[in-house]
């Protein structure tokens, strides 16, 4: 047989608050005193272990159980009904007599070895006073109608039927730190409510325990351990797993923990919302204290039922919050439809983006332009933090409670952005909602400092429980899982109306171009067709003014002229217009020329029209890379424009030439136009002029400027009255 281990020494010295979270509590070798543990062997029913105290029992001590079959000290049918009832579930449990004596048998497997723990039972109060007890405290809970009211409930009916001295509901928030939220305790001992625990205090294999097995009794501290003993083949067994032990005995440092807070005993339940732990009902007495395993069951469900009811009551409240957000969002999208401005439409009507969340400022920022509402940063201020967010943050999406700390920002952003919530529209164009929350002083009421408290290596849970107050500045209150819904789903409702305009946007654009070149078609083979009847016109013009002029009248001779004279006009319109349709109707041929060649080109048919204008161009050779027959056509125009409107000035001058690279430029000094016709000039009919003092069809300058669209470039002019313009243009690389 395997030698008793000093426990306190060997077992306590391995653990410290640096690796309290791997202490194998659950295989600690021990159980608690107010019980008995036997196991077998599942296949040979040969005893395998059993705990020092087994006399009490069985009347026989390790040596005289060990190795023997099971059957010699427990009834063979009690076994036969133990396996059968195991093959359905993990545990059972039933009453077992011991000559006068009345025990509860609780069984379950653990490894290959079938672990029967025998604890005493006095039966005072009966199976069915029990479930009637749990019918009236479920029907009670059902009454709560809040979360608050139902812990407070909870807590109240555990410590009436359980008889302890302090009952506590103990919630764990996301980093598994504890607050208590609820609390009955005997009258004169010091409330706990509100206080605050941290995680270390329940290491993680032991919430694992909890979650296991739903419930846990230590009844008295100062009670000695009793060890489990095996054959001396446990080495070749290895320690029980106790994870589903009753009455498995508690960490050393646990037991150092609450003697520290004076409690001797506690019972502790789990409180499981879909399989994850809520929270605990813990009660503590400050005398040694033992329930029943038929009573813990009671409260093991009593802590299921209150786990579904309070899931129940944050769901309803959830989904009331969800429901209130969700009809905010489409209040604001309407107003964002209505308006056809995104700004107004979250900003400036009735419902804002403020209203989504529990903030104090929020900020829209779109389009270049900032709108904000109640207390938040400038819009200088709001344009660094976005810059800084955007750089932060990955996603579109970027949440804080500290944002001067998360950022390192030293600027003042005031008390006004410590709780940060940005959700972008378009990161590229620094577009976002942004939702701000105020710094809150929080005080956290910790039940003892925190920090690792040690004595040298060995560190120690809290020597002190006197009450420790954390002050936590600079942090706002957290964003609730409503409020972050909310936003995203108002991010997603903006944008996929913003996705939604965008398509329509191109597919009206689409429809426009078509219809565009439709019209483009249709005037051009218009133009292309009246050409034949127009010559027809003129031919008989001609006839009649040949043959028969003489014959005429005054009236029909000055006919015959003006027929004549429009169907001129008429020709050099249909010209010009077959000319600026025609532009779009080939593919460009890029080459490089000269422009002085170009304009040189061109100049016999100014120079007789108009002989009194002086052309001036550099003699350094002027390189263009286009296509020259329509970039002739572009020339033509500008230099047609040049000499006619400063035909009539004493000294005209027209001047060709690049500037600054690759602008070129035309300018005149002829009579110039008002600097708010810049933009029209370059439509088709677009006149400024008299048609009788200068002639023209108002389509030249929309030819020049289709031939620069042509190419991709821009072109634009700049005009004194009187005194001149200059027509400037820039050649893309023709692939528009
Ligand atoms: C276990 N610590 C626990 C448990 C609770 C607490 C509820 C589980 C109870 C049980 O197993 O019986 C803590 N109890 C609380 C708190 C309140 C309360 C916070 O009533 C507040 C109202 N404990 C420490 C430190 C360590 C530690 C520093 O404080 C680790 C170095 C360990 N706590 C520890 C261990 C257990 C434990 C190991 C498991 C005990 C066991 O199951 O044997």
């Amino acid at each position: 047989m395997q030698g008793k281990q000093p426990f306190w020494d060997s077992y306590f010295r391995q653990t410290d608050l640096n690796n309290c979270d791997k202490e194998p509590i659950h295989s600690i070798g021990y159980i608690q005193d107010h019980g008995t543990l036997i196991s077998c062997d599942i296949q040979s029913k040969l005893i395998v272990r059993c705990s020092e105290n087994c006399h009490l029992l069985f009347g026989k001590g390790p040596l005289g159980l060990l190795g023997k079959p099971i059957t010699r000290v427990i009834d063979a049918q009690i076994i036969a009904e133990v396996y059968n009832e195991l093959e359905s579930s993990d545990s059972m449990f039933c009453e077992y007599m011991e000559g006068n004596e009345r025990w509860l048998l609780i069984g379950h497997q653990s490894g290959n070895e079938l672990v029967l723990e025998f604890e005493s039972y006095d039966a005072k109060v009966s199976l069915l006073e029990y479930q009637s007890r749990l019918a009236g405290m479920l029907k009670s809970l059902e009454q709560s109608k809040s979360v608050e009211k139902i812990c407070d409930k909870a807590a109240h009916l555990v410590k009436k039927y359980t008889g302890y001295d302090r009952v506590m509901v103990y919630r764990f928030d996301e980093d598994w730190n504890g607050n208590v939220i609820a609390e009955q305790k005997k009258e004169g001992l010091e409330p706990w409510l509100g206080l605050h625990f941290p995680a270390s205090d329940i290491p993680r294999q032991a919430r694992k325990l909890f979650q296991l097995n739903g419930a846990r009794l230590v009844r008295d501290v100062n009670s000695r351990p009793v060890h489990l003993v095996s054959l001396d083949s446990e080495t070749l067994i290895g320690p029980l797993d106790q994870s589903l032990s009753e009455l498995r005995s508690v960490s050393p440092i646990h037991i150092e923990y609450l003697t520290n807070m004076k409690v001797r005993s506690t019972f502790t339940i789990a409180v499981l919302c879909e399989g994850r732990l809520w929270g605990l009902i813990a009660c503590h007495h400050y005398t040694d204290r033992f329930i029943n395993y038929y009573h813990r069951m009671s409260f093991k469900f009593l802590a299921q039922a209150f786990a579904v009811r309070v899931q129940l009551l944050e769901a309803n409240l959830q989904l009331k919050k969800a429901k209130q957000s969700s009809l905010i969002r489409s209040e604001l999208m309407k107003q964002v439809i209505e308006s056809q401005d995104l700004l107004k439409g979250l900003s400036k009507s009735e419902y804002t983006i403020s209203d989504l969340t529990d903030c104090k400022g929020a900020a829209v920022c779109y389009n270049g332009d900032i709108s904000t509402m109640g207390d938040c940063p400038d819009k200088a201020e709001i344009r660094v933090l976005l810059r800084v967010i955007s750089s932060m943050s990955e996603g579109a999406e970027y949440h804080t409670t500290h944002f001067v700390k998360d950022c390192q920002e030293t600027r003042d952003y005031k008390k006004a952005v410590s709780g940060v919530l940005c959700l972008f529209i378009s990161k590229a164009n620094s577009e976002a909602l942004i939702w701000f929350k105020p710094e809150v002083t929080q005080a956290i009421r910790w039940a003892g400092k925190p920090e690792k408290l040690g004595d040298g290596m060995r560190l120690s849970p809290r020597k002190s429980f006197s009450k420790w107050v954390e002050i936590k500045k600079g942090y706002a209150e957290p964003w609730g899982n409503n409020e972050l819904s909310a936003a995203r789903s108002l991010q997603k409702d903006i944008l996929n109306l913003i996705a939604q305009k965008y398509e329509e946007a191109k597919r009206l654009n689409k429809k426009l171009k078509k219809a565009y070149a439709n019209l483009e078609s249709f005037s051009y083979s218009l133009s292309h067709d009246l050409q034949a009847p127009l010559r027809g016109i003129d031919g008989f013009a001609q006839i009649i003014k040949e043959e028969y002029y003489s014959i005429l009248d005054d009236l029909g001779k000055s006919s015959i002229q003006t027929i004549i004279s429009s169907v001129e006009k008429m020709n050099v319109l249909i010209d010009d217009m077959l000319k600026y349709s025609g532009i779009s109707h080939r593919p460009l041929q890029i080459i490089q020329f000269s422009l002085q060649e170009a304009v040189l080109e061109l100049l016999p048919l100014l120079e007789t029209s108009y002989p009194n204008v002086t052309l001036r161009m550099s003699e350094t050779p002027i390189l263009m890379r286009g296509d020259r027959s329509i970039i002739l056509l572009l020339l033509k125009n500008l230099l047609e424009n040049a000499f006619k409107y400063s035909a009539k000035k004493a000294a005209s001058m027209v001047t060709v030439g690049e500037e600054r690279g690759s602008v070129y430029f035309v300018k005149d000094n002829g009579i110039g136009f008002d600097a708010s016709y810049q933009k029209k000039i370059f439509s088709p009919f677009q006149r400024l002029v008299n048609e009788g003092e200068y002639p023209g069809t108002g389509i030249g300058l929309a030819i020049a400027k289709r031939v620069i669209d042509q190419h991709g470039g821009k072109i634009w002019a700049e005009s004194t009255m009187g005194m001149g313009s200059t027509f400037y243009f820039e050649l893309g690389d023709g692939l528009c």
